[in-house]
């Protein structure tokens, strides 16, 4: 990064005198917000919550701040992204699943963002990281959503060491293509550490980091990997490792922080975008068909979206439990996660067990801070400030989160309705049965019959996602080789060539249909000479 960023962004100060009055009555009253993102984290992959895997840094945070024991993000990582960024539903604003790399829409352009917010209320905001909101158009990427200084990448994923997407080097700051030896978690937390210690003095920062890891491919340094060789399953292993590695991210920050006297006067809010993948978080229609074709065919697959999703069922190995499913799921698994607030100066050590969302940040921080002019409309998340510093009672809201897979879930207090495409409504009271064991509906008829109106009720946003297909002939990979321009450098196209598989297949298809055809033809003509 470049060292003077910020102290470039003071020569410009005077001409932008709102700014100077908003930044100067606030200098340094108000706190920092750091907000760490972990990308596919599973509920049991901290050891504080029984894992395997040692996390002593996001252990330590959790117990000696506020233990977030119920804090909910959406299924997938584009929709929970866009909650934290507006506190609305995203099924509000239309975004229903991961944004593939071609989509031509993001986060709608009409939305206030949360970076914006902090920008406007004098703050120096940096987005570190992955950002999945928007990439095809300039207009959506960070820079241009409130974020003063962006350094990671626009898509779902890369490859940690070689930072491709989809064919495409995914590595830029601020616009520009960059080319950097190293793994991903290394690179961001080193970003971010600078981003802290070459801030502008006199104002507050927003710094959101959100890491690449533990999502897929499975890749960290041999050393982590060695802490977990005792472990049986190899995929398994590279993802503890990964986990470990953002850990150790994490207490470098806390360690700059503290460095820098920062550390009373900044709030740090961890969490994880989704629940954990693994293969249990698919449903049968997807998982017994990919078996059937790898047994006939073996790998990889020929066509690149099969292979996608084996890879993405066979390497992915996150551990939810004791919730069931996972990432892109509406059962718990898939959107309960890990999330602890460690801010000493404003909440005391405490563990939440009441329902906290992510669609809540963006409310609860514009009242920990005191944003001028907030005047978000629509939210569906609430300010649970007042509640998590001890000023007010909890405010139960209701919760909507839309799958992967067609399912929907809606929560009203401790009710819990699913309902999966084509079957019947389950409910589960989540007070007695966090681990959704007991399907309740037939007992509870007129709950619902409630939360089925209610969610049917629910103010949907027009749809930005494209065809299906559109995505499957020039698709989405965590890492690999490049066949493109970088994504930083082919804004508005859809770069890439086009498999040849689509060209052979349906021309075969097209031949035999041809022949059949053409003999029935002639079995016809010879019929009516004879
Ligand atoms: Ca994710």
């Amino acid at each position: 990064m470049n060292k003077n960023i910020f102290k470039k962004q003071i020569l410009l100060v005077p001409l932008i005198v709102p700014s100077v009055s908003i930044a100067h009555c606030f200098a340094q009253t108000r706190p920092n917000v750091v907000l760490i993102v972990a990308d596919d984290m599973g509920w049991n992959d901290v050891s504080y919550h029984g894992s395997e895997i040692k996390t002593p840094t996001i252990d330590r945070l959790a117990k000696e701040g506020v233990e977030l024991n119920r804090f909910y993000a959406h299924p997938t990582c584009s929709p929970s992204r866009s909650a934290l960024m507006t506190g609305k539903a995203p099924l509000r604003l239309g975004i229903l699943t991961p944004l593939a790399k071609n989509n031509e829409l993001g986060l709608p352009l009409s939305e206030t963002t949360m970076a914006e917010y902090f920008k406007n209320n004098g703050y120096q905001t940096s987005l570190i990281g992955k950002w999945h909101l928007g990439r095809f158009k300039k207009e959506y990427w960070p820079t241009h959503r409130g974020f003063d200084h962006f350094y990671g990448y626009l898509t779902g994923g890369v490859g940690h060491y070689d930072h491709v997407h989809g064919g495409g080097l995914d590595w830029q700051q601020k616009g520009k293509t960059l080319r950097k030896e190293g793994y991903s978690t290394h690179l961001l937390s080193t970003e971010a550490i600078e981003v802290i210690e070459t801030r502008h003095q006199k104002q507050p920062f927003f710094l959101e980091l959100c890491f690449a890891a533990p999502h897929l491919p499975n890749e960290a340094p041999d050393s982590s990997v060695a802490k977990y060789k005792h472990l049986p399953n190899k995929n398994r292993q590279l993802h503890a490792a990964m986990v470990s590695e953002v850990d150790y991210a994490i207490q470098k920050i806390y360690k700059t922080l503290e460095k820098e006297g920062l550390l009373e006067n900044t709030i740090i809010w961890f969490f994880s975008d989704n629940g954990g993948l693994n293969e249990s978080a698919y449903p049968d229609s997807y998982t017994q068909p990919i078996e059937k074709l790898t047994k006939f065919w073996g790998t990889p697959l020929p066509i690149d979206f099969f292979e996608f999703v084996r890879i993405n069922i066979k390497n992915a190995a996150a551990d939810n439990s004791p919730f069931k499913a996972g990432k892109g799921s509406t059962y718990e698994g898939g959107v309960r996660v890990p999330s602890f607030i460690y801010a000493p100066q404003y909440l005391k050590q405490k563990i939440i067990d009441e329902r906290i969302t992510i669609n809540d940040v963006l409310p609860s921080l514009a009242a920990a801070i005191g944003f001028k002019n907030f005047k978000a409309t629509d939210l569906d998340g609430v300010n649970q400030w007042a509640y998590l510093s001890g000023k007010a009672d909890y405010i139960s809201t209701d919760y909507v989160v839309h799958g992967m897979y067609g399912s929907e879930a809606y929560y009203q207090d401790n009710w819990k309705l699913v309902v999966n495409t084509d079957e019947a409504p389950e409910l589960y009271n989540l007070q007695d049965d966090p681990t959704e064991t007991t399907n309740v509906a037939a007992n509870y008829s007129a709950i619902v019959a409630q939360l089925s109106e209610k969610l049917k009720a629910f103010p949907r946003g027009k749809s930005i996602h494209e065809s299906l297909l559109k995505t499957a002939l020039d698709m989405d990979s965590f890492g690999g080789k490049e066949d493109r321009m970088p994504w930083a450098g082919v804004e508005g196209k859809n770069a890439g060539p086009l498999h040849p598989i689509y060209i052979i297949v349906p021309t075969f298809l097209l031949g035999i249909v041809g022949i059949v055809w053409y003999r029935i033809r002639r079995k016809k003509v010879k019929k009516f000479k004879s």
